[in-house]
């Protein structure tokens, strides 16, 4: 009936969070969260970890970003594939790990092409659709300060624009001198001059920036043998100076591997986004590439360092 076909799309497209199990929208395998807060909803974009295969040789594939948003973190709505390579930006290919930001009224969506470059796509909406305002590689290992690097991998980028206006994308991975920071002009899709390197202990990928009473964070993930851990630095300036901070938060409990968050504050809470292979776990299939969406809140002590997350999901 009209009323079954209803009460369906209902639930395609509404999920709850429950306190026993943080997972969100656990219907679909998504995975390194980027977020936005714009007009009193927060937005989740990730990779599409339903456009790869269970087998655990066969590598990340995904060519999609979703989106799911809420605007009282317990609700969230499904917008569903808001952007495809090469669809929307004809030069890209594999396409992953998004960062998005809003600025004079557009919406701008950066992504990792697989790990040899960072493309950038635009709209007027959080929900797309996007188009490539430029027709090529925003960074790429040509790209002035990107290299030297050893097996750099060129792709997880995060853009912050500070109180001054000034905007920076962090990116970079696979070695703990390999974080680069390069500036963003106004226009959002072109660089102000070279990169400049950031040396984090044990980086591994999953850049990420937020800014708290004038403290910079640098998070990131850790690498392999320090257990893939969500660390952090801080320092009073966006490019230099970090000191290591400690962990934001250790290895998920049901997660066997990559690891990478999104911090946001939202409506006066400040959140950890990440991914982790529940779903996977609880259905008995391969985990490797089938990760989930799954939230937390976080603090900070007096001193402005961060209390380590507390895992609620089981
Ligand atoms: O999703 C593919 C890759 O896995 C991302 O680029 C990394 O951050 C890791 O989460």
């Amino acid at each position: 009936s009209i009323l079954a076909f209803c009460a369906f799309i209902f639930f395609l497209t509404t999920a709850q969070i429950s306190s026993a199990d943080e997972v969100i929208v656990g219907y679909r395998h998504l995975a390194d969260p980027g977020t936005l807060v714009y007009n009193g909803r927060v937005y989740l974009y990730a990779s599409n970890d339903d456009e790869n295969s269970y087998d655990k040789n066969s590598g990340y594939k995904m060519k999609s970003i979703v989106c799911i948003s809420s605007s009282d973190m317990k609700n969230w709505t499904d917008h569903g594939v808001v952007f495809e390579a090469p669809r929307d930006v004809a030069w890209a290919g594999r396409t992953w790990a998004p960062a998005v930001i809003a600025r004079d009224g557009k919406i701008f969506l950066y992504f990792g092409n697989g790990g040899n470059g960072i493309g950038v796509a635009t709209s007027s909406s959080p929900i797309g659709p996007f188009k490539d305002p430029i027709g090529k590689k925003l960074v790429e290992t040509e790209t002035p300060g990107v290299l030297p690097a050893p097996n750099m991998w060129l792709f997880d980028p995060m853009t912050f624009i500070d109180d001054d206006g000034q905007a920076y994308m962090y990116f970079g991975g696979n070695g703990e001198s390999n974080v680069r920071v390069i500036k963003l002009n106004r226009d959002m899709i072109s660089v102000d001059g070279p990169a400049t390197s950031i040396t984090a202990p044990a980086f591994f990928e999953a850049s990420w920036m937020h800014k708290r009473n004038g403290i910079y964070y640098f998070s990131y993930s850790t690498n392999p043998k320090a257990q893939m851990r969500i660390d952090y630095m801080m320092s009073k300036s966006p490019t230099t100076g970090f000191t290591y901070g400690g962990i934001v938060a250790a290895q998920p409990p049901k997660n066997n591997n990559n690891n990478h968050q999104g911090i946001f504050e939202f409506k006066g809470q400040w959140y950890h986004a990440y991914h982790n292979r529940a779903v996977a776990y609880k259905l008995g299939i391969p985990t490797e590439f089938k990760r989930n969406l799954a939230v937390e809140v976080l603090n900070y002590k007096a001193d402005g360092s961060i209390e380590q997350v507390t895992y609620t999901a089981d």
